[in-house]
């Protein structure tokens, strides 16, 4: 049967996300008709090519999604709020990557290795989980599913390109004024909005989005909050700490698991070799591992480090990367769109 072709549009289309939605678009043949590609006002008139074919970047507003049928938004929380609701209001399904909606009751939170199921769910938007939960729950599931989890506690070691083009723009800077012995003259990290700001150069962050009341990031607790979610399960305890390092694609997770049954290492192995979207990269003996270099511009998430707690029979450690812009944004909002795409062939 053909396959019918949908109008999209991409919200945030000139920002790190919004660029590798468009690519993922082009190189998954995704059944486009017509593609509607918009920003702010500080880009609009941009020429991207998209197959061949120049297409010029429109302002977003609310009439922007006349006709279209899915849109996927990666401008921001607030302009997800605003416009997300406009692009429904004309028969769309808002695929958004903010955290403007994830914890909305009536907004499934989709990794589609692990809750495909909530995609039909939707009443208007889906929301993309944070980069760090999708690769971790996408590696856990399997063995959620064959031991269950009752704690995890997480380390990540997040890349720049999570806080944006002008985050990289800013560690490339920082790395030739600090070689060259000059200052480094942070502008951008930890967190655009606040007035203080760290060197990224040859440094490490621990402090990714503002602090909450309690202490944690809201990345951390977006972590928190997330996992529970999409899992369908508040009993899993989970413990996060972000750190934002000077690499420019890719998250590393150092992630302590325990589950609530006994496990055979090996059957662990073959879980996560057996696992969609999971790639098992754990040779120890000739110094293999999962490295952000490698994972870098590639869709899967990437395992390995397997060993055990050898103070726990229940513990277990691994080590978890995937490109934050594909995987964790990019490759998995177009996964669930070619979910719907594929409905609506039926
Ligand atoms: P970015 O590189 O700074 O790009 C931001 C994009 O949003 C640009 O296209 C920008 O357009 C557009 N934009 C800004 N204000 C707008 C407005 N008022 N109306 C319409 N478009 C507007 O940021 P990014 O890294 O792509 O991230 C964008 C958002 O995606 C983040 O804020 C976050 O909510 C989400 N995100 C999610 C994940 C995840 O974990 N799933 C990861 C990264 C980012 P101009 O070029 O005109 O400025
Ligand atoms: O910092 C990272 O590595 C991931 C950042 C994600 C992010 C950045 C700004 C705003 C988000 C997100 O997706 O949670 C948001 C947001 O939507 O609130």
């Amino acid at each position: 049967m053909s396959k019918t072709k949908l109008n999209v549009a991409v919200v945030g289309a000139t920002g790190a996300v919004g660029e590798q939605i468009i690519g993922l678009l082009e190189k998954r043949d995704f059944p486009i008709d017509k593609l509607k590609l918009l920003s702010s006002a500080r880009s609009a008139g941009t020429r991207v090519t998209f197959k061949g074919q120049e297409i010029t970047v429109e302002e977003a507003g609310p009439d922007s999604f006349e006709g279209i049928d899915i849109a996927l938004f990666s401008a921001g929380g607030d302009v997800s709020k605003e416009l997300a609701p406009h692009a429904v209001r004309h028969g769309a399904v808002a695929i958004d990557n903010t955290n403007a909606f994830r914890m909305d009751p009536n907004t499934p939170l989709v990794v589609p290795e692990v809750n495909a199921d909530q995609i039909d769910e939707h009443q208007g938007i889906i929301a993309n989980p944070n980069c760090s939960t999708i690769q971790m729950v996408a590696a856990l599931k399997p063995l959620y599913d064959r031991y269950g989890i009752s704690r995890i506690i997480v380390s990540t070691y997040q890349a720049v390109s999570g806080a944006g083009s002008r985050a990289i723009d800013e560690l490339h800077r920082q790395t030739g004024e600090v070689l060259n012995g000059n200052a480094a003259n942070p502008d951008i990290l930890p967190v655009g909005s606040l007035p203080v700001k760290h060197q990224i150069a040859f440094n490490a962050i621990p402090q990714i989005d503002k602090f909450q009341d309690n202490g944690y990031t809201l990345e951390e607790m977006k972590m928190v909050r997330e996992t529970k979610k999409i899992l369908n399960d508040e009993s899993v305890l989970v413990t996060a700490t972000c750190v934002r390092i000077p690499v420019v694609y890719g998250h590393s997770e150092s992630v302590y698991v325990e589950l609530k049954e006994d496990y055979n290492l090996e059957e662990v192995r073959s879980l996560l070799e057996n696992a969609p979207g999971v790639t098992v990269v754990d040779d120890p003996a000739n110094q293999v591992y999962p490295l952000a270099t490698d994972a870098a511009g590639k869709n899967d998430v990437f395992v390995g480090r397997l060993r055990r707690d050898l103070t726990n029979e229940r513990g277990l450690n691994l080590w978890i990367v995937s490109d934050n812009l594909l995987k964790g944004a990019a490759w998995n909002a177009v996964q669930i769109a070619e979910v719907i795409a594929a409905n609506k062939s039926k």
